[in-house]
């Protein structure tokens, strides 16, 4: 995970990055901060490139590159695939060396699309005066992009700050869309700014109406966007959907609880015929959850030292089928000796008797009076703590050690109370979920930012112990619901339009997640210098699940529980797992209880003053 900026002056006027911005850049990337400036001189233009490195594997590569030609890249990505990278090399000098070579823009947008993995770039092309910047299909780092029309200059970074300046200069997601060029010969003459766009798209389809969308949406005030004529593209790195509509499905003949069973799941593994895509399913995740917890695509772990037995991966961990499946495969993959850390956020449940009950069962379970580094919020063994979450927290945390029982598990209990929450809230996390401003993203940012912390304890025979995971890769299960129909919208639309409506809906989930989550999951995850990876959206687990057909993804007709990833639940059945596979899908807002902390009577979809700042 990397920090990275560019700000590209038009004129020689003085234009200084913000302060606050470096240091929430510094925090993604703590292991090096470099700046670059590169200078065209006729016409005259400015790029201050600044480049922050959180070191994950291998030798450093400090950024920005720069080569001998004089392009320069900031690259906030990993190749898990596509392109060659040997053991020894960096990615982002592979990848520098590549581009190096590249005369025609069709060449640099070859080796874009071959590349799997997530990614953010800004990459200035020297000979040809051209600035290119994007993020990947699915948008999963982060870009913001802001233009002020009076100092002239457009700013790029990975991360911002919220701050009230003057209304029409706001921070903007650069739309994963495509990738933009900026000519900055034509630019600096025309005094104003055009994006040239290269959109993503699927072998034989139409264009999609990408400027359109750009120009409506997010494009930043006094910029305009253009197509580029020649119909120069980004290969999809995914198939597409597969929208057939079941012909004529016979009845499955089940007869299933209303609160379904384990047992229910073996009915259908026999009488579905699915059994070959649960095993495919299986496989593709399994290779997905390998590439992200193995020092890819770099050789085994198995020989590299563990670090004062510390766990390297933590897994974003509510108990739910999701998080579960995460946590059986990474046990593959990861040499049993080392721990894997699961990390549970609970927020504090104001009800005053519960305050009561946490008292007394503090002093019936005598605790052991805990170390300096445990804040006030965690020292208090509780009841007030036990959210729905957590309570299936344990219950997959057990399932899990009976899966490998030789495993350590640490399962952290993150416990947040209020004041903290809203101390950290306008120190940092409402910087990060900008420019999102829902009560939605700020719960959820929040949520996931105390989790990734991952300061908590964790508890062993009636033992409280301090403990804050150290593990820089954080995996998280975003991307299940939204491409196997795990939403309550989901049988909603299901119900109202049928299989039709449904297949739209998953079509449009997909395609809005970027906005909707991963910039802002990416934000406030590397701010604690760790690196969020999502293996639901892996290039090869997208593929798969796209070109199965509607119903073997899921079965609205079952009851929940059962019928939403209904192909995920078989294969947890199959990996071993136990109820965790039945457990019906609760949003992290609603089992964190981080949602009931706050004025209940919002909308999730309001805009929340909290995270105004003052
Ligand atoms: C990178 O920075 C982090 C946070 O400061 C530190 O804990 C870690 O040891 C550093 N890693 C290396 C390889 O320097
Ligand atoms: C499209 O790209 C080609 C090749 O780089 C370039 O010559 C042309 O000017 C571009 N078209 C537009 C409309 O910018
Ligand atoms: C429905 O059942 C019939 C007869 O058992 C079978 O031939 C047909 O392939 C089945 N259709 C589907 C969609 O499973
Ligand atoms: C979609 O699913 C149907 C039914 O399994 C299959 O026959 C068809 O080939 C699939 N289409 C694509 C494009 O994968
Ligand atoms: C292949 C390659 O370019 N490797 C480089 C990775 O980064 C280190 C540290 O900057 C360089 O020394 C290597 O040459």
């Amino acid at each position: 995970m990397c920090g990275i900026f560019c700000l590209l002056r038009l004129a020689a006027a003085q234009l200084d990055g913000d302060k606050t911005v470096h240091e929430h850049l510094k925090r993604r990337g703590p292991n090096c901060s470099q700046d670059l400036t590169v200078t065209g001189t006729n016409p005259f233009y400015q790029c201050v490139f600044s480049a922050h490195v959180l070191h994950l594997r291998g030798l450093l590569t400090p950024q920005p590159v720069q080569d001998n030609a004089g392009n320069v890249l900031v690259w906030n990505g990993e190749v898990f695939g596509g392109l060659p990278v040997m053991p020894e090399e960096n990615d982002t000098a592979v990848l520098s060396q590549r581009l190096s070579a590249c005369n025609d823009p069709s060449e640099i947008l070859s080796i874009l699309s071959s590349v799997r993995g997530p990614w953010a770039f800004v990459y200035y092309q020297r000979a040809r005066d051209y600035l290119w910047f994007g993020r990947d299909f699915f948008g999963r780092r982060s870009l913001l992009w802001k233009f002020d029309p009076e100092e002239n200059g457009l700013t790029l970074t990975s991360v911002a700050a919220h701050t009230s300046g003057p209304a029409q200069i706001v921070w903007q997601e650069v739309p994963a869309v495509g990738v933009f060029r900026i000519d900055l010969k034509a630019v600096t003459d025309a005094g104003s700014v055009t994006f040239e766009v290269y959109p993503w798209a699927h072998a034989g389809n139409d264009l999609p109406s990408t400027c359109n969308e750009i120009k409506l949406e997010s494009l930043p005030s006094s910029c305009t966007a253009v197509m580029n004529q020649t119909g120069l593209v980004l290969a999809s790195p995914v198939c597409p959907l597969n929208t057939s509509i079941p012909k004529l499905l016979n009845e499955t003949e089940l007869h299933l609880n209303s609160h379904p069973s384990v047992e229910d799941l073996d009915q259908l593994l026999g009488c579905t015929g699915s059994k070959n895509e649960v095993n495919s399913l299986i496989d593709v995740l399994s290779e997905a959850v390998r590439r992200r917890v193995q020092c890819l695509p770099f050789g085994d772990q198995d020989n590299s030292p563990l670090i004062n037995g510390q766990a390297a991966v933590a897994i974003l961990f509510s108990g739910g089928i999701d998080s579960m499946i995460l946590a059986a495969l990474a046990d593959r993959h990861i040499p049993t000796h080392q721990p894997i850390d699961l990390l549970n956020v609970a927020f504090k449940l104001q009800d005053p008797s519960t305050k009561v009950e946490s008292t007394k069962k503090h002093k019936k379970h005598n605790n052991k009076p805990t170390d300096s580094t445990m804040t006030g919020a965690n020292s208090q063994k509780s009841s007030s703590f036990d959210v729905p979450d957590r309570i299936t927290g344990k219950a997959g945390l057990k399932e899990l050690q009976d899966l490998n029982p030789e495993r350590r598990w640490n399962f952290v209990e993150i416990n947040v109370a209020q004041e903290e929450l809203q101390k950290m809230r306008q120190e940092r996390i409402c910087h990060l979920v900008h420019p999102l401003d829902t009560v939605l993203d700020d719960s959820i940012g929040c949520a996931v930012w105390f989790a990734a912390r991952g300061a908590g304890f964790i508890a062993e025979d009636n033992d409280q112990t301090c403990f804050t995971s150290s593990a820089k890769v954080i995996l998280t299960g975003i991307g299940a619901d939204e491409q196997l129909a795990g939403y309550s919208r989901h049988r909603v639309r299901f119900k109202t339009s049928g299989h039709e409506g449904l297949i739209q809906e998953l079509a449009m989930e997909l395609g809005r997640i970027s906005s909707r989550n991963l910039g802002r999951d990416d934000r406030v995850i590397a701010d604690h210098g760790k690196e969020a990876r999502f293996p639901y959206l892996d290039e090869d687990v997208v593929s798969f699940l796209n070109a199965l057909p509607v119903w073997e993804k899921a079965d609205l007709s079952l009851p929940r529980g059962v019928g939403e990833k209904l192909l995920l639940r078989l294969a947890a059945k199959q990996l071993g797992l136990g109820p965790s596979a039945v457990l019906p899908k609760r949003a992290m807002q609603f089992g964190s209880r981080i949602a009931k902390l706050e004025n209940s009577r919002e909308k999730a979809s309001d805009k929340c003053k909290r995270l105004l700042t003052g």
